[in-house]
């Protein structure tokens, strides 16, 4: 059977096979079944439809010899997948009709299903979206990363401040995963290396066992399905009989102990100094191990490991897979006997790195001692790759230097390609972090406009939607999501504007609902949804939306029978653990929302609300109900964003800077249909060079003045004065971030958008418009362009 002829599911087979499994499976009789027993049972009837496609393709890829692409991230952020398959499958009536035939209802067992939490944010996002753009598109291609058995912590909020829980996603069985106890590798660290009849030999100290865990991932209509591999680490024995027969019961179990931490818990990003050296041993052990496999899989096919670079394309998600260069040079020297030369020629030609911050921050780099103390051939391959490169380019950049091993400079230098992800981000990636490779390697540097998968932002996230763009322009749009331009025809027809105000509607109400459920809140639902979720991060301004919330209120006061536009400000986000200024951001908002959500003057005008523990789902729920998208962060600062388009594409308009995908997405919506203020990255560096900046518009500004005023008399902690002195210091002394400078002109925005969103015709058109101009953000356009530009290679059916 091939992937293209299985058999249809109907609704009565889907049953039997749900029962089936509900009996043999997880041992039920269905009187007795809980919620969780029919998750399982219908999870694993629907894990059967996908192994036939999932063999089909892999022996397809195996038969045709064909290139395979090699995705290493650190973070797959793929939330729930039961929704993610009948959608793909194109089951989910199918699904519905068999649950509802069996007394249960398919959405809230859906909702049972817990996400999938292996990402911080859109990075991990981004991994996702790409490996169902991979599927839909039949290449073949492979997902690596780690098997973390915490994801992302939980957030909570007491009194107002985050505080942190590990989370549990594999504390319930994960059945859409299956172990491949056969697949494993031995993953060393630290030891020396000596150096005998002419050849480097490392004799490491410690080894653990990378062990694979397979999920299929299947594309549209299950033409094609792809592999999510992640490692798990355990170790290589179970247990030191010897230390237990000495009496040292501790110390029987350490080599558990190490394996285990190594794939417990993903690290939250933008963090501190802590874990470095776990982190390092982290990101060795996934690339290693995906090497190893990739390797295996190649000389398994009879190839010449010299043919590698026609066989193999690897793409680094970012820095933390770096180490990937070096380890299949030392392979390549060390296992199959390449020379230097051949080996960093061969590894490179397999190789492309993306690049998605220039946060200096968030661009790695391992103390020098450290890194060679863990990996010691590596330190000496790298120093062998620098020389190599300096003496070839001329170039005085180093990867090695003060003392750090930089792995941006790693990733650059080892890679055929280097990407940015928008066309802002790729230019300013030329111009700032990396000029002096960027000189020395001119045609490396390219541009690949990150993208969503249409399937899950809007095709399953938004029915309602949906099934209104299907009635209007058929559904070509769902493998071509350019399509949605012929909605540009529609937009001043009366009937197609009342139904897509409907459809926003339902999709408010469905939110309204969900939130009254979780969290006993009412939400006015004639109020505009504005909407802010993300990361919590100051470069991204989550404070400047709070302190405009700020000013807005009290306008509102001032003058309380003025023609106000109500909103609703609604926040989701975590902060990292390390990160105190953005804890206190969030303090600062869930403060404001408590005085303003009780004041009986603005109560019926203003609302502020923060779900806590945002995650994909949620996403899922708050983004078809968005009127408005925030995306506010300073110029320069924002590689390129991904809610930004989720919002946008499901009508919700941009208030927001030039910074990231924003520009291209306003390209491509129209500058008429999107709120744009403040200063341009080239300014924001301007500014910075200004004495004084923030203190004089603070001083210039009474609006902001005003509300900073307010927050430093204790109006919204309780009279404590000094609660947010942090924020205060740091917005007059050295506000990095220019809030100060952007604030005048985003509060200005903002009552635009009040004035507009009152006009219903103006704002539905404009809404509609940004459905109409998303298609090209489609993760299947951005896949297109990786495989043509960067990997070689082509879907294959
Ligand atoms: C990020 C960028 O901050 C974000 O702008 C970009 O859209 C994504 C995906 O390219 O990558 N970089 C990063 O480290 N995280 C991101 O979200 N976590």
């Amino acid at each position: 059977m091939t992937a293209q002829n299985q058999t249809p599911v109907t609704a009565e087979s889907l049953q039997s096979e749900i029962t089936r499994h509900l009996k043999l499976s997880l041992g039920k009789d269905p009187k007795h079944a809980s919620l969780y027993d029919w998750r399982m049972s219908l999870s694993l009837a629907l894990r059967d439809q996908v192994v036939e496609p999932w063999f089909a393709s892999t022996r397809q890829t195996y038969e045709g010899k064909h290139k395979r692409v090699y995705y290493l991230s650190m973070e797959f952020l793929i939330g729930r997948l039961i929704e993610d398959v009948t959608i793909n499958l194109d089951v989910e009536g199918v699904a519905v009709e068999a649950m509802s035939a069996l007394g249960q209802d398919y959405y809230t067992v859906v909702a049972n299903e817990p996400d999938a939490a292996l990402g911080n944010g859109g990075l991990g996002r981004l991994a996702a979206c790409f490996m169902d753009s991979l599927a839909t598109l039949a290449i073949p291609a492979y997902g690596y990363g780690i098997r973390y058995e915490h994801g992302l912590f939980e957030q909570h909020f007491e009194n107002g401040q985050q505080t942190e829980t590990a989370e549990g996603w594999l504390a319930q069985r994960h059945v859409w995963e299956f172990e491949r106890p056969e697949v494993a590798y031995n993953i060393h660290f630290g030891g020396y290396v000596s150096d005998e009849g002419g050849k480097a030999h490392w004799h490491p100290a410690e080894t653990v066992l990378a062990s694979a865990y397979d999920t299929p991932v299947v594309g549209w209509k299950g033409k094609w399905a792809n592999t999510l591999r992640l490692w798990a680490a355990k170790p290589v024995k179970l247990f030191d009989l010897d230390s237990f027969n000495r009496g040292d019961y501790v110390g029987a179990n350490a080599p558990e102990r190490l394996a285990r931490t190594i794939s417990r818990v993903l690290y939250p990003d933008d963090t501190t100094q802590d874990g470095k050296e776990l982190r390092l041993k982290q990101e060795y052990f996934f690339t290693s191990a995906s090497i190893k496999d990739l390797l295996r899989r190649f000389l398994s096919e009879g190839n010449k490991i010299e043919d590698l670079p026609n066989h193999v394309a690897i793409q680094l998600n970012d820095t933390h897979p770096a180490i990937a260069g070096p380890e299949l040079v030392r392979l390549l020297i060390d296992k199959h006997d390449l020379s230097e030369e051949a080996a960093i020629d061969t590894a490179r030609q397999c190789l492309a790195y993306t690049n998605h911050t220039l946060l200096p921050e968030a661009l790695e780099s391992w103390p020098e001692d450290l890194f060679a103390r863990i990996l010691p051939r590596h330190h000496r391959i790298i120093q062998m790759i620098q020389e190599r490169h300096l003496q070839q380019t001329g170039s005085h950049v180093r990867i090695i230097e003060h003392g750090n091993v930089k792995m941006g400079e790693l990733a650059f230098v080892m890679a055929h390609h280097v990407n940015g992800v928008s066309a802002l981000h790729s230019e300013l990636v030329k111009e700032t972090v990396f000029s002096d490779l960027h000189a020395a390697y001119p045609d490396r540097i390219l541009n690949q406009t990150n993208g969503i998968t249409p399937r899950r932002w809007l095709y399953s996230c938004n029915p309602a939607l949906r099934g209104l763009i299907n009635d209007t322009i058929g559904t070509a749009w769902h493998t071509d999501l350019e399509q949605l331009q012929d909605l540009n025809a529609h937009l001043d027809d009366a009937s197609f504007q009342q139904a897509f105000r409907a459809a926003k509607a339902t999709n408010k109400d469905r939110m309204a609902k969900w939130l009254k459920d979780r969290n006993g809140i009412t939400l006015d639902t004639s109020a505009m949804f504005d909407i802010q979720i993300k990361r919590i991060h100051e470069y991204k301004r989550q404070h400047m939306n709070i302190l405009e919330t700020i000013a807005l209120w009290n306008e509102i006061r001032d003058n309380p029978t003025a023609n106000w536009t109500p909103r609703v400000k609604i926040f989701g986000g975590k902060a990292a653990p390390g990160y105190a200024l953005a804890k206190s951001i969030i303090h600062l908002i869930n403060d404001v929302a408590a005085t303003i959500n009780n004041d009986p003057v603005t109560k019926d005008l203003l609302q502020v609300v923060y779900p806590e523990n945002y995650n994909v789902s949620m996403a899922e729920i708050l983004i078809p109900a968005s009127d408005l998208s925030e995306q506010i962060s300073t110029a320069g600062k924002e590689a390129s964003g991904t809610g930004n388009m989720k919002l946008s594409l499901n009508g919700s308009p941009t208030i927001g800077t030039l910074d990231g995908a924003n520009v291209e997405i306003r390209e491509h919506v129209g500058a008429e249909n999107f709120f744009l203020f403040g200063l341009t990255a080239q300014e924001a560096d301007a500014k910075r060079g200004e004495h004084g900046y923030s203190r004089r518009a603070i001083e210039s500004s009474p609006v902001l003045s005003r509300v900073l005023g307010q927050i430093a008399a204790g109006v919204f902690s309780a009279g404590d004065r000094y609660r947010y002195s942090d924020i205060l210091h740091n917005l007059y002394e050295h506000d990095y971030f220019l809030l100060s400078c952007d604030f005048d002109e985003y509060f200005a925005k903002q009552r635009e958008v009040d004035a507009v969103y009152q006009d219903v015709p103006r704002w539905t058109r404009m809404a509609a418009a940004n459905t109409a101009g998303m298609g090209w953000f489609s993760s299947d356009r951005t896949i297109r362009g990786y495989a043509k530009d960067i990997w070689g290679t082509a879907s294959v059916i």
